[in-house]
């Protein structure tokens, strides 16, 4: 197409990406064999070789099928590099796209499950956003943990008590303090392994299956997340350490009434996916009005048949009711298409006009979670 050349050169902000998505099967099968993972034989036969793997992400049909495969993918990440090696592949992919920011999410749940400690995750993760920064042309990014849907609600909880412990900056300043007493007496004993990751997680999202999960069973622990965050104009100088942003996957597989929930009983201040809200007019009329933005993920809609076409996600209806949304790839390595293949993607079905991008590309700058000088730079 002609505008893709353009589509290539905008300067991007992804705010939808698991990095346990961007597992690529052929990491999967390296990292299977050095960490002595073996994966399950499937009634398919699926694991047998990389094609086979391909051949079965092409075969989706709905969200919990492609969430068995994610679930079952993660369990070959072990170690603090291994979760480097895998989010910086994804930030190599993403600069080479012009990505300038990106705000990734992970599932601590799981890897809490299979025995690995959240320090090693987060360590791992933080260790390659910060390479991104040094050796990708500056490139920012922000870590967000997401709750798991499917899981029991006080799961959720003990997660959110250690987010708000050690993670999350803001929040008690005295238990900030001591941390940082803490990390400075640890380094100075040589163990790295007590250095502060306070401050490392930027936020909290919601995700996995949806279908007769709504939002308000979260209700309580959003608000724990909540009573620990800062607003910016209370307390200027916490909120720019990173005060905690909150998010929801909502209106994906579900309902818009569950977009509605997550913003009314969460607190949600974007919603990811989100498309369901084009079914409802004054769920439309609202997120024009409060300027939400939904994180939209084209591909994936149409791997997890949330969709039949890219034609049938709501471009053209958000971008005229002045509904904000970026344009993201959600698990790029099981549904075929990083950030550029989405965006070219949406071109083809939908003929945007020059100025329709600018828009596109003005709203995911404004609405990111990174801060005012950033955004001037992104620009
Ligand atoms: C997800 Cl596509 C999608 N939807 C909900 N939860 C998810 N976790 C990873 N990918
Ligand atoms: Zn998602």
């Amino acid at each position: 197409h002609k505008l893709h050349p353009l589509l290539a050169a905008l300067p991007k902000c992804e705010h939808h990406m698991h990095v346990e998505g961007s597992l690529s099967p052929e990491l999967l099968f390296e990292l299977a064999a050095r960490n002595g993972v073996t994966l399950p034989v499937a009634e398919d036969d699926s694991f047998a070789s990389t094609e086979a793997l391909y051949a079965r992400y092409a075969r989706f049909t709905s969200l919990d099928d492609f969430l068995h495969y994610y679930y079952i993918g993660m369990s070959v990440l072990q170690t603090a590099a291994d979760f480097e090696t895998l989010a910086m592949e994804y930030f190599k992919k993403a600069h080479a796209a012009n990505v300038r920011h990106a705000e990734i999410f992970f599932d601590p749940q799981v890897h809490l499950a299979r025995g690995i400690s959240l320090a090693d995750v987060v360590r791992g993760l933080r260790a390659a956003s910060l390479r991104a920064t040094a050796e990708l042309g500056g490139m920012t990014s922000l870590l967000i943990p997401c709750l798991l849907r499917h899981l029991p609600v006080a799961d959720s909880g003990e997660l959110v008590s250690q987010l708000r412990e050690g993670y999350w900056a803001g929040g008690d300043e005295q238990k900030q303090e001591e941390t940082v007493v803490n990390a400075l007496e640890a380094a100075f004993e040589g163990d790295k392994d007590a250095v502060s990751l306070r401050g490392a997680l930027a936020g909290l999202g919601l995700c996995s299956s949806e279908r007769d999960l709504p939002p308000t069973l979260w209700r309580e622990v959003y608000q724990e997340a909540r009573r620990h965050s800062v607003s910016s104009a209370e307390k200027p100088t916490l909120a720019r350490r990173g005060a905690t942003r909150l998010t929801a996957h909502a209106g994906e597989e579900g309902p818009a009434e569950y977009i509605t929930l997550a913003l009314d009983h969460l607190g949600a201040q974007r919603i990811d996916h989100g498309v369901a809200a084009a079914t409802d007019p004054a769920v439309m009329e609202r997120l024009a009005r409060e300027q939400i933005l939904l994180t939209v993920c084209p591909i994936s809609n149409v791997c997890l048949r949330v969709t039949k076409s890219v034609k049938e996600v709501p471009i053209r209806t958000f971008l005229d009711a002045n509904v904000p949304f970026s344009i993201n790839s959600d698990d790029p390595a099981y549904f075929g298409g990083y950030i550029q293949e989405n965006y070219c993607a949406v071109q083809e079905a939908h003929d945007l006009s020059v100025d329709d991008w600018a828009t596109i590309v003005r709203n995911s700058i404004r609405l990111s979670w990174c801060d005012d000088a950033r955004k001037q730079v992104v620009l």
